[in-house]
């Protein structure tokens, strides 16, 4: 259980952030923690199964890989709890695999819509994202980048650290400069928390800032994400919902307690219409946003019955 806390609780306080790193995490968690229990009876193994389940996918709301990676391990068969355990562990580490791979593919698929010479603005950091730019870079493209800060986290240091040492050049810029700069970028590459049925794609807080920037000027935006964050919930009409984090994140609490009038919002995420989106890289081919249901329903193997019942798994 203490590991199981430590995890959820590095997840909410993002030290372990990103869609797709989130997801793995809590994939391998759900199989570590499983081969800790020490019970005997299934149906109480698979209630405990189903409370850290729960605790996973309540630390982060809106990135679906999370919900997404959890609905893949808790699958598992087994009329025994050995027999469950092995289950587990085989969904598991197929779901980590298969999202390293596809993390891979992205960048192969994706790099094939840079040129050489293109200059790429991209914001936050996304793993799937920037496989595209290193995959571009080890063909032989000379790419220049321009990365936003992606205030109040920052986590565009983390995209300019990655980028310098695969020896990419890159220009950090404050958020708010993004459509000063537009004019002189090629294509916006970004990646996703989720992608719902009609092609709406939900990222960091800023990324529909960029993509409108973007499409005043004609420039192409390619959303990189792995087929796990699309959003299979969203056919039933729900909506993705949009993380509030504490006002911490922007001003002190002290700064904050000088003021009687002040208040701070803090969205982590916003949603960037389908008409500013060219491309959605998956690792199964890069798709119009129109297509997203098909990735839904032939690639997520939901079935519609089963997002009916009350819980997901
Ligand atoms: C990260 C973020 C990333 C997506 C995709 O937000 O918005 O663009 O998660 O990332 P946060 P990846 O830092 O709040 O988790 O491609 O790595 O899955």
């Amino acid at each position: 259980m203490k590991q199981l806390k430590e995890t959820a609780g590095k997840i909410k306080s993002m030290e372990i952030r990103g869609a797709g790193r989130i997801a793995r995490a809590a994939a391998g968690e759900l199989r570590d923690y499983a081969y800790r229990i020490r019970i005997k009876d299934i149906d109480e193994f698979n209630k405990k199964m189903k409370a850290a389940a729960g605790l996973l996918v309540s630390t982060r709301p809106t990135a679906v890989s999370l919900p997404n990676a959890v609905r893949a391990v808790m699958r598992y068969e087994g009329e025994s709890v050995a027999e469950a355990k092995s289950s587990i562990n085989k969904l598991a580490d197929e779901f980590i695999s298969n999202s390293e791979n596809a993390v891979k593919r992205i960048g192969e698929i994706g790099s094939r819509r840079v040129r050489d010479g293109d200059t790429i603005m991209t914001h936050c950091n996304s793993a799937a994202a920037t496989s595209i730019m290193a995959a571009a870079h080890e063909q032989g493209k000379n790419i220049n980048v321009i990365a936003t800060e992606s205030r109040p986290r920052m986590q565009g240091l983390i995209t300019i650290k990655q980028l310098d040492s695969l020896g990419i050049k890159t220009s950090l810029i404050v958020d708010s400069a993004v459509r000063y700069f537009m004019k002189d970028v090629d294509i916006v590459i970004m990646g996703a928390d989720a992608i719902t049925a009609n092609g709406s794609v939900i990222n960091k807080i800023g990324t529909s800032q960029l993509a409108l920037a973007a499409h005043e000027v004609r420039k192409n935006v390619i959303i990189a994400a792995e087929t796990y964050k699309f959003s299979p919930r969203t056919i039933l009409g729900e909506l993705v919902e949009i993380e509030e984090r504490d006002s911490s994140e922007v001003i002190s609490k002290e700064k904050l307690g000088e003021f009687s009038n002040v208040s701070v919002k803090n969205p982590a995420f916003d949603v960037t219409p389908r008409e500013y989106v060219d491309l959605i890289c998956t690792e199964v081919g890069a798709i119009p946003p129109e297509m997203a249901y098909v990735i839904i329903r032939d690639f997520l193997g939901w079935g519609i019955e089963e997002m009916n019942s009350e819980g997901i798994w």
